[in-house]
């Protein structure tokens, strides 16, 4: 334990069922990390010696939304070292689905690949996320950002770490900002063109009354930020529950305060999760009111 008392930032040794369950999903979202890093050269090529796409691409919502080879196989690992570790739990992932329509006992919810564009394209941005639910509430979790090799990770009820490529374990919290003028926040941005649309509009409304604005195109490494304090707030709307599952509850471990759809929420309903720094929390809520950005945004 750290000097926060019930904060836990030794990984591995914790003792309870979070603990335990936040250890398996550090460990199986760094060997899929892992494999995903290595692939990426061969099937993609480096920077200057782009290998053809070809069948290694195929798309699912829209043309721009894509899944590639990497994405399936790093999901398939991922279903395979948990049948190994946890026998019998249900999984629900990006690509492959399961689980059923049922929320309840425990489920791993799991994006093999979140910013598959930017996998794609090369662009350093993109994570591997492994979430355990208990009756659709996230117990545990573990964001592995692929390019940097850094892990982040919570258990519900012992804090929020970040462990370095060099393993320096390090506690998060939020930004202690407390004005919404002042405030870096991230937000990202669906592949339908009326959600698009409708999106783009509000951020016309919100941008003048932030700081500034970063989209990096990874749901889950966005709420990572917000737990790390790299931006003091993150809203999306139309994200599926493997975009958020682990990263909300490391950024609600960090002290931020997070609005997630209900477990059995899809991306279709288009409901707005939002992570934001405490001291802005109230005053960002009623931005979103005034804005019109609390309600859904369907895909019409
Ligand atoms: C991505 C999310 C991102 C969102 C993208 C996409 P994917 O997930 O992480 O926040 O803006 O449109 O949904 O598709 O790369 O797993």
């Amino acid at each position: 334990m750290d000097a926060a008392g019930s904060r836990d930032t030794t990984q591995g040794f914790g003792d309870t069922e979070a603990q335990r369950l936040r250890d398996v999903a550090v460990a199986v979202a760094q060997e899929a990390a892992a494999h995903v890093r290595s692939r990426r050269p061969e099937v993609f090529g480096t920077v200057g010696k782009v290998v053809a796409h070809g069948s290694s691409v195929a798309s699912k919502s829209t043309p721009t939304d894509p899944v590639t080879v990497v994405d399936t196989e790093s999901e398939q690992l991922i279903r395979d070292r948990l049948a190994t570790l946890r026998p019998g739990d249900a999984i629900l992932g990006e690509e492959t689905g399961g689980a059923g329509d049922s929320v309840a006992g425990l489920r791993w919810v799991v994006d093999p690949i979140d910013g598959t564009v930017n996998f794609l394209y090369g662009v350093p941005t993109y994570a591997v996320s492994v979430a355990a639910q208990i009756d659709g509430v996230s117990v545990a979790g573990a964001v592995v950002d692929v390019a940097a090799q850094a892990t982040y990770a919570a258990a519900r009820g012992y804090g929020a770490t970040l462990t370095t490529v060099e393993g320096r374990i390090g506690g998060l919290r939020c930004n202690p900002v407390t004005d919404v003028s002042m405030a870096l926040l991230a937000t990202g941005f669906g592949y339908g063109t009326a959600r698009r649309k409708a999106q783009g509009a509000l951020i016309g409304e919100i941008l003048p009354r932030v700081r500034d604005i970063r989209r990096i195109g990874s749901a889950s490494l966005d709420l990572c930020m917000v737990a790390s304090g790299r931006a003091d707030a993150y809203f999306e709307h139309g994200l599926g529950p493997w975009d958020w599952a682990a990263g909300s509850l490391i950024a609600t471990e960090a002290g931020a305060r997070v609005r997630i759809p209900s477990p059995r929420s899809s991306s279709a309903d288009g409901d707005l999760v939002v992570a934001a720094a405490p001291g802005i929390a109230d005053e960002l809520d009623a931005l979103f009111t005034e804005v019109g950005a609390d309600d859904p945004i369907r895909e019409t």
